[in-house]
């Protein structure tokens, strides 16, 4: 019977608590969790889970599949990276669209990706909206994508070739506000890296280390305090920064908060795991993203944040780039390497190992994390992020004692190289469950392009937080 099991006497974690039971799923649905469950559907299938943690499968609300970023294509589309998520233990992905043709409305986009998601996806799936201009129909179309589509947050861009003004930004703010979405920032100073841009490239500096010298950690901690402050005169508007990289942006998103400001914080697994040493390497094209990687202290500053509650998610950016042919762009000339890297399928082994395993976050923070607030934050709570009956049956089994150096070769992207290319981990998903289907089993991928589901998320809700 698909989407009936039975798994039995693992560890069960949610963001609360972490307790041994068995966990009951009929038509792909939670429809018990019991200290031992004896009545049970016939043809159940019965997986034995001693020892392993069971926990709900990861939301990584930060995507960038099948995107044009105007100098290329990344290289996975909607099953690729699908399919990547599902092995890494991720169960629901929400993509941030790529832009549109110049003046294109928010349904647009929303049509396109529609299209490329809809027979490919392996996993459930959401989008946040694009906001490239900010004109009244725009400001009107808002309110029909969270009410109609169930689309409840929107990217800013402060940089890029569709970054918005001051008053734009302001003006998308207060609707966002009004219409219940929650706008999501990708903070960086624009005049201030195509100043430095100019220069380094002036002066002969092109090398791909370059890259990270024309936007500095300042560049980021601008445009994260002149959000906060914009988002305060849009009346308290509600705000996530999206892949913060550094200490001085965090302490600025601290002092938000402390100030009673809904402001919350995501960082990624490269800005925890990796710093700016690796543009010394000779294949530093590798690293081309934005943000840029960091001085290893600011590595130190993220980690403090993920145990002190700062910050409230970690997402990924996967943003897929083949080395050997497209990253090469970049190697006479910074400037023209697409930006990004691969990292859906690594997020939760890290994040377990590093921070789990070496004892820096209880399973139950885990969870927060990489689900539960992400469910919460983006409208899917507690269809999504929760092990309660009634929940969607997507779940992820860890198993800790499971020792794995990271290779590309053992991934299941379209790219050809993984930034974190012989880490060493501690525990590793070796069962992956979607609506009670199991989607990938000990490395294997065992899904269906097609089988994800569009999930019309919530509007947002800060009386949940
Ligand atoms: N940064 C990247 O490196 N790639 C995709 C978009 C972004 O903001
Ligand atoms: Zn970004
Ligand atoms: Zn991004
Ligand atoms: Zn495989």
């Amino acid at each position: 019977r698909p989407g009936t099991m039975l798994i039995r006497q693992g560890i069960v974690v949610d963001h609360l608590q972490a307790q041994k039971a068995d966990i009951l799923i009929v038509d792909g649905k939670i429809a018990d969790i019991a200290p031992e469950i004896h009545i049970i559907p016939r043809q159940c299938e019965i997986i034995e889970a001693a020892g392993l943690y069971v926990m709900p499968g990861g939301i990584d609300v930060h995507t960038h599949f099948n995107i044009d970023v105007g100098i290329a294509r990344s290289c996975d589309d909607f099953f690729s990276g699908t399919r990547a998520a599902a092995c890494g233990g991720t169960t629901t992905v929400v993509d941030h669209m790529g832009f549109g043709p110049k003046g294109c409305s928010l349904h647009h986009q929303l049509n396109v990706y529609q299209q490329y998601a809809k027979e490919t996806a392996v996993i459930d799936y959401s989008f946040h909206g694009v906001i490239q201009h900010v004109n009244d129909d725009i400001l009107a179309e808002m309110a029909l994508m969270v009410e109609e589509e169930g689309i409840s947050s929107f990217k800013l861009y402060l940089t890029y070739g569709y970054k918005l003004d001051d008053e734009d930004v302001l003006k998308a703010l207060i609707q966002l506000k009004q219409v219940g979405a929650l706008a999501t920032v990708h903070p960086e100073n624009d005049a201030a890296i195509a100043l430095r841009r100019t220069q380094l490239l002036e002066q002969g500096k092109t090398a791909p280390k370059y890259h990270a010298v024309s936007r500095p950690l300042e560049c980021e901690a601008e445009a994260i305090a002149r959000m906060i402050n914009l988002a305060k005169l849009a009346g308290d508007a509600p705000l996530y920064i999206v892949h913060l990289s550094n200490g001085l942006g965090l302490d600025y998103t601290r002092l938000a908060r402390d100030n009673h400001q809904p402001v919350w914080v995501e960082t990624c697994p490269q800005y925890l795991m990796l710093d700016d040493s690796c543009y010394e390497r000779e294949d530093a094209l590798k690293f081309i993203l934005s943000p840029p990687l960091r001085p290893a202290v600011e590595r130190e500053k993220l980690w403090l944040g993920l145990v002190d509650g700062s910050i409230d998610t970690v997402a990924t950016d996967h943003c897929s780039f083949t080395y050997h042919e497209q990253k090469q762009r970049g190697k006479d000339n910074f400037s023209a390497c697409p930006n990004g890297m691969p990292g859906v399928e690594t997020r939760m082994p890290l994040l377990f190992s590093e921070g789990v395993m070496k004892g820096r976050l209880s399973p139950s923070r885990f969870v927060e994390l990489t689900s539960y607030l992400p469910a919460k934050l983006f409208g899917l709570y507690p269809q999504k992020g929760a092990l309660q009956a009634g929940s969607d049956a997507d779940l992820v089994l860890f198993d800790p004692e499971q020792e794995v150096s990271i290779k590309h070769e053992l991934l299941h992207d379209n790219a050809d190289y993984t930034p974190f290319e012989d880490i060493q981990t501690q525990g590793w998903p070796v069962l992956t469950i979607s609506r009670g289907d199991v989607v990938a089993c000990n490395g294997e991928f065992t899904g269906k392009a097609g089988n994800g589901r569009f999930i019309r998320r919530k509007p947002f809700d800060a009386s949940v937080l």
